[in-house]
């Protein structure tokens, strides 16, 4: 057997240049670094040396890098991935919560965390977290509850299983995650004769399962019987590139589909058969069509609250469907379980419904409600009043084209964008599975590197602006143009309004009316953005923001147009947590004992909302 003798972290790098897609391209597209104690020396010269096959790109933060190698795998469909390396101690921990994200929202990482020594010779090594009564405990324990796969490499030859089966999780479409490798610091340094047939290129294959047959055929019956059947299509039609499959399986069989966060944009907004979004945030059409469903067919969805109403929303005695590629999604809310790729399940099924139709879906609702979306999303009259979020986002439709992207995570902008803007197919990024702030800006960097011929529209509210925005000089730096839509009202005005209009409290903490300080703020986000090199603009009015956003396209550096709006809810955006105009309840927890009014009659109110969840379908 030939062997090549290299440092164990030049072999990682050198493994992972090989990785390819069936297209030939880099599985793993290249690696975000900020080094320090625990990976500079070994992680930090291995990458030097294999610069020119396999890049290193520098960022400002290890969560928000983290953030930026997410979208972009989230952008390409999960067909591609980026790595992340951070340094010991706090560098390590600063990626937890982004492994958290990539974990719920089911999307590769991989995760190089520098280590302490596996000799411990020099311990207590600076940033070590010493554990009293377990000698094995690091600081990198923290990722084992929010990885797919962890390991330790505490030995060179390691490698050799811990790279593969990384690599084997991030593509599998049922298990896809964060793999993080935790690396001490000596073994990255260490030399090993690695056999060369490791470094082979190889191609990594996405799998399609298909249906077993019996549970393919219990499903078919059932929908046999069904005479008021909805689809609720999830994240798993988009990554499963089911958008036609579905298109047709709802046009042949006549079935409204009522799409969740993760799956907007999968079925096209002039499809017969889209009735808008599914749930709290969702549009009247939808959920008056899942309320009155007598079967749910869930479409690669992960059933969460947000998506049922807190499982409120299917009526009494409607059964439930769900089509997944894990049987643990599959076999949630007690439904009839159909485990099996979405493309392939949704053509398998249809095969075996051959000309079933069910009863003609209610088209006038659907009219009603995309009425109500252009009447929310009008122009102002008024350019001088502050407008409100749907308004906001009617100017971003009405000046952007078909190649625009919506992207966002967290805040107001989420439930609004997820009722009322009308994508082209794949024009809707949204990280709702963990809701992070401080997704938005590195986000949309991500994205775009993933997805260079879209124009990348980034929703921030001024909270999650503040959270985390100092990617925007990374891509300043390098380049990456996107537009970010600062939509500034003040404070955290979504949670305001969860605490005092659904949980019944007082105005407290959020906006910066109600905070315990000295002077109101008075942050001038536009000269902050310019201050890293961003293109930035205050703008006044809805017009103002149209002709900048036109005017961003032809820049090759991120633009910032701050904008205020009211702090107003306005309806559907269901964060009221009780059944709004369009939306739908939400449970979120509320006191049980108060000495104010106001909260023992949310109390008494809330008791009623709760008593209709159905737990078990
Ligand atoms: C990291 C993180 N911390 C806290 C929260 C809870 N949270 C969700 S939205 C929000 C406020 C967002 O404010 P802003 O970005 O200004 O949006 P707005 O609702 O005001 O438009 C908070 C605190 C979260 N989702 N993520
Ligand atoms: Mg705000």
């Amino acid at each position: 057997m030939s062997t090549i003798r290299l440092t164990a972290a030049q072999a990682m790098v050198k493994w992972l240049s090989v990785q390819m897609t069936p297209e030939g391209e880099r599985y793993i597209d290249g690696m975000w670094a900020i080094f320090g104690h625990g990976n500079v020396a070994g992680i930090g010269e291995a990458l030097h040396a294999y610069r020119d096959v396999f890049p290193t790109w520098r960022g400002q933060n290890e969560q928000t890098m983290a953030h930026a190698a997410i979208a972009y795998a989230k952008a390409s469909r999960r067909t591609r991935a980026m790595a992340v390396t951070s340094s010991i101690g706090p560098g390590s921990t600063n990626v937890v919560t982004a492994a958290a994200l990539a974990h719920v929202n089911r999307l590769p990482l991989l995760i190089v965390a520098g280590d302490v020594f596996a000799t411990r010779r020099p311990d207590p090594v600076l940033q070590q977290v010493e554990d009293f009564d377990d000698g094995t405990v690091s600081a990198n324990d923290c990722f084992r509850p929010v990885s797919r796969y962890f390991d330790r490499i505490t030995r060179p030859e390691h490698l050799l299983t811990a790279l593969p089966r990384a690599l084997r999780t991030m593509t599998d479409p049922a298990n896809c995650g964060p793999a993080t490798l935790a690396f001490c610091q000596d073994v990255q340094c260490e030399a090993y004769d690695y056999p060369e047939e490791f470094f082979e290129p190889r191609v990594w294959h996405t799998r399609r399962p298909r249906p077993d047959l019996d549970e393919l055929e219990r499903v078919a019956q059932m929908l046999r019987e069904a005479k008021r059947p909805v689809i609720i299509s999830g994240g798993g039609t988009l990554y499963s590139q089911a958008e036609e499959a579905l298109a047709r399986f709802a046009s042949t069989h006549r079935i409204p589909v009522a799409e969740t966060q993760a799956g907007k944009s999968g079925l096209s907004q002039d499809h017969p058969m889209n009735f808008g979004a599914s749930g709290v945030d969702g549009s009247a059409a939808a959920n008056a069509a899942s309320q009155a469903a007598d079967l749910v067919i869930g479409v690669g969805t992960r059933f969460q609250d947000f998506t049922t109403g807190s499982r409120t929303l299917f009526g009494e005695g409607a059964k439930l469907v769900s089509i997944n590629i894990h049987g643990y999604d599959a076999a949630k809310h007690g439904a009839e379980s159909l485990v099996g790729d979405a493309r392939v399940t949704l053509e398998a099924l249809s095969e075996r419904l051959g000309d079933y139709r069910a009863e003609a879906p209610d088209a006038g609702a659907r009219e009603d409600w995309l009425r109500a979306v252009d009447a929310y999303c009008a122009r102002p009259e008024d350019q001088a009043a502050k407008p409100t979020d749907g308004q906001v986002i009617g100017a971003v439709q009405r000046a952007t084209g078909a190649d625009a992207v919506a992207m966002c995570a967290a805040g107001t902008m989420p439930g609004a964008l997820k009722l009322l803007w009308k994508p082209s197919q794949g024009g809707y990024h949204m990280e709702y599975g963990y809701s992070c702030m401080g997704y938005e800006v590195a986000g949309a960097m991500g994205l775009k590197l993933g997805a260079p011929e879209r124009d990348v529209i980034c929703f921030v509210g001024d909270g999650s602006y503040m959270l985390a925005n100092s990617e925007l000089a990374t891509a300043v730096m390098r380049r990456i143009p996107f537009t970010v839509v600062l939509t500034d009202n003040r404070g955290y005005g979504c949670i305001n309004r969860l605490q005092t209009m659904g949980c019944g409290g007082e105005p407290f903490n959020n906006m910066y009316v109600d905070c315990n300080v000295e002077v109101q703020p008075e942050i001038d986000y536009a000269m902050h953005a310019a201050s890293m090199g961003a293109h930035a603009v205050k703008v006044s009015g809805t017009d103002h923001l149209e002709a900048e956003l036109k005017a961003a396209r032809s820049r090759d550096i991120p633009t910032v147009l701050v904008i205020e709006t009211v702090a107003k809810d306005f309806p559907g955006t269901g964060l009221e947590t009780t059944a709004g105009e369009h939306g739908f309840f939400w449970d979120v927890a509320v006191p049980e004992v108060s000495e104010r009014a106001k909260q023992r009659d949310r109390f008494e109110e809330y008791l009623g909302q709760i008593a209709k969840a159905r737990l078990v379908n």
